[in-house]
């Protein structure tokens, strides 16, 4: 079946290859069309690979998709009718598609549409990871599956994935109306590559997840850094088989020769081709240019397209009265100024159509990249036409000689759509001489292999925060005022350990804290899960405060010593709670007592043991009246008292600073886990805040650092600044 090759990848896009459909003569199977499938199952074909998609239709019992001479496995994701409602219609092609195109007026948003949309990208990424195993690469497509990545990542954390968006991804302003923004984002960024057509939607993307993730980005190398992973973003402009069309092109018939010169439209029945400003631009045309009349027709032809969704059946109401009105208004007894085609054709009378016509007029409103214009360009074998494009489509970024249109503006495009008229033979040749090579060059194979050694080459890394971004990020917030430094322990100052106990602080850090703490305009504290005592054993640093048990006690200078008044009243029942875990033991599974709460630990427990462990720690803790929280191999216990890390900090802030400590203190707060978030809530607006280590989880930190190293940078600097 499978071509063998050492390095195969598996593909993962919504639509296979081939599409099934039922119809009274039972299941059939056709190949599918379009831009993707005819890039990547050449690739498919030649490398070996897999595909994974959804086959259109719903496999019977019995029924079967492969078929003995298939050059490559196709692996189908079922999908319920619901699911094809909200996951594809609803999701993709109504919330993201227009918004995506920079239509957000056509933009619905529905949270049943977007969990369903979660659920359809998980699927794919749980068959995908099936069938993962020897991949050289997971290659993901297209915005319905967009969160694919990241359900993917989640169970093959050492996958290579990348990513490719076929679509435009807009400027920060419009991304942001989504009410799942950060969570794309997110999405795309598990995967080590992110590819899009043009450098301009990288760069969104990019502003994207600065300022939306508070991520570290690097715009000209791309490089973005997302917790300990580093993701790369670059533009793969997508070509096309420039040698098949051209051959095709030089192999059709010869057009009689006709009265009227053409111009050609080609596009998906879509409202962001286009179309009825087109019509309108052509209806301008006959009335600026009356010599146009009867010796110019527009040929548009349109293939239907998510035709059960009554948006675009309504857009081909409107595109039909167009041309009807416009055909009515001009017409006469051998003349239509418009011929309109709503069907698909076979591909032989689109070359013919594409080579005989004298001006292609390709003027979508928005358009990742635009296929049409390079298949036009490849069949100019002969008289040389016009190609006639929209600067919005990102086609236009590179084919630099076509006449470049804003479809917007009508008497503009009206304009253009003469000048290519009346263009003489020379200057039209040039322009189609230099749109030629540069297509031959950048057909698709090169936009595959190119992308294929983006893959294999992601790894770059950024360097360490200099200080002049710790200077924009809090220089001129700490500018006259006296800095409340915070600063959680475990995996924010010192790397998480084995166990507890060898978690210590590097002599670097320790130096930084000390710098820090010496200054007279910072007071350094450490606020930690640990126990009072443990961790101010563990920094062992005099001039510091310490807050220990999640907040609970509090000791350092400048503040009188705090134990949470309710503490007393839970000390008795943990001793009894910790008894009773003591039995849950097993070897390499220990207690934590530390006063006013508990850990239950079992990191070195037997592996097959973890879940039960954690399952009988969590329900005996919950059984005796505490707060159970799940951390890394550990369960803590807490007593039920409303208090955490964020009530803490205002406790210190105040008594330390006064009622009004808002006009003279700023707090800065860097820390790596759950326990913190409540910290970077109650000082979101009033301080500086840093989540560090994973960027998978959603956080209200106002930034990200990667890790203690990059938190050794900050402190550095806030001891020199
Ligand atoms: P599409 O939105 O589908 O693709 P496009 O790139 O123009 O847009 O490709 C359309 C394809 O359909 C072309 O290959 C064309 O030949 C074919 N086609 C159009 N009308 C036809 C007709 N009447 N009969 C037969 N075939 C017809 C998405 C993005 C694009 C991006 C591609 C590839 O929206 O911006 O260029 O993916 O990444």
């Amino acid at each position: 079946m499978s071509p063998s090759s050492e390095n195969p990848i598996l593909v993962i896009a919504n639509r296979l290859p081939v599409t099934l459909s039922r119809s009274s003569r039972g299941l059939e199977r056709r190949h599918s069309t379009g831009g993707l499938v005819s890039a990547l199952d050449p690739l498919l074909t030649h490398r070996g690979g897999t595909w994974v998609g959804w086959p259109g239709t719903k496999l019977r019992e019995g029924e079967q998709l492969a078929r003995p001479d298939d050059p490559y496995p196709m692996v189908p994701v079922e999908l319920s009718a619901s699911e094809v409602n909200r996951y594809y219609h609803g999701f993709s092609n109504a919330t993201l598609w227009p918004l995506f195109h920079s239509l957000p007026d056509r933009a619905r948003f529905d949270r049943h549409c977007w969990d369903s949309y979660e659920t359809v990208n998980r699927r794919f990424a749980e068959v995908a990871a099936e069938w993962s195993d020897g991949a050289e690469l997971v290659w993901v497509h297209d915005y319905q599956l967009l969160r694919t990545p990241l359900h993917l990542r989640r169970i093959r954390p050492d996958a290579r994935i990348a990513y490719f968006l076929h679509i435009p991804f807009p400027p920060y302003d419009l991304f942001r109306l989504l009410p799942w923004d950060r969570e794309l984002l997110r999405g795309l960024l598990a995967a080590d590559l992110v590819g899009f057509h043009v450098r301009g939607y990288a760069q969104n993307f990019l502003e994207c997840v600065e300022r939306l993730l508070a991520q570290r980005v690097d715009r000209d190398s791309g490089l973005i850094e997302h917790g300990e992973r580093t993701v790369q973003v670059e533009a793969f402009p997508i070509g096309i088989d420039f040698r098949q069309y051209e051959q095709r092109a030089m192999a059709v018939q010869q057009r009689e020769p006709r009265r009227e010169k053409v111009v050609l439209g080609v596009d998906r029945l879509d409202y962001t081709k286009g179309i009825s400003q087109r019509l309108r631009a052509f209806e301008r045309l006959l009335e600026m240019h009356p010599e146009h009349r009867e010796k110019v027709v527009l040929l548009q032809l349109a293939v239907p397209s998510r035709d059960q969704v009554s948006e675009y059946q309504q857009l081909k109401r409107e595109i039909d009265e167009l041309v009807g009105r416009i055909n009515g208004r001009f017409a006469t007894s051998g003349w239509s100024p418009i011929q309109y085609l709503y069907r698909s054709l076979p591909p032989e009378r689109l070359s013919q159509l594409y080579r005989d016509s004298d001006v292609a007029l390709i003027t979508p409103l928005r358009d990742g990249m635009n296929l049409v214009a390079k298949e036009f360009v490849a069949s100019q074998v002969d008289d040389p036409g016009v190609l006639v494009l929209s600067r919005l489509a990102g086609a236009a970024e590179t084919m630099r000689e076509a006449i470049l249109v804003n479809p917007f503006d009508i008497d503009g495009t009206a304009g253009a759509v003469h000048r290519a008229l009346t263009m003489d033979e020379a200057e039209r040749r040039s322009r189609i001489v230099a749109l030629r090579r540069r297509e031959r060059r950048n057909s698709v194979d090169l936009w595959a292999n190119s992308f294929l050694a983006g893959a294999r080459a992601a790894g770059g890394k950024l360097a360490p925060p200099a200080d002049s971004e710790f200077d924009a990020w809090v220089g001129e917030f700490l500018r006259g005022y006296h800095l409340a430094l915070f600063l959680d322990y475990d995996g924010t100052l010192a790397r998480i350990a084995d166990h507890p106990s060898a978690a210590d602080l590097s002599p670097g850090m320790r130096d930084a804290l000390v710098r820090c703490a010496s200054r007279d305009d910072t007071d350094v504290g450490i606020v930690s899960g640990r126990s009072l005592d443990d961790v101010s054993k563990m920094v062992g640093l005099e001039p510091i405060l310490y807050a220990g048990n999640h907040g609970l006690e509090i000791e350092g200078p400048g503040i009188r010593r705090f134990t949470h008044e309710d503490l007393g009243h839970y000390r008795q029942r943990l001793q009894e709670l910790a008894r009773d875990l003591e039995e849950t033991c097993i070897p390499g599974a220990w207690v934590e007592e530390k006063g006013a709460s508990l850990t239950f630990h079992y990191r070195e427990a037997d592996e097959t043991q973890h879940v039960r462990l954690a399952e009988e720690a969590q329900r005996k803790i919950r059984a005796a009246g505490f707060q159970s929280r799940q951390a890394l191999c550990a369960v803590e216990a807490r007593p039920p008292i409303g208090w955490d890390k964020g009530h803490a900090v205002l406790h210190i802030l105040r008594t330390r600073y006064g009622p009004a400590w808002s006009a003279s203190v700023r707090p800065v707060y860097a820390g790596d886990d759950e326990t913190d978030e409540d910290v970077f809530r109650v000082l979101s607006g009033l301080g500086r805040t840093f989540r560090v280590g994973s960027a998978d989880v959603p956080t209200t930190a106002d930034r990200q650092l990667a890790d203690v190293d990059a938190v050794l940078a900050m402190l550095q600097y806030l001891a020199r600044r």
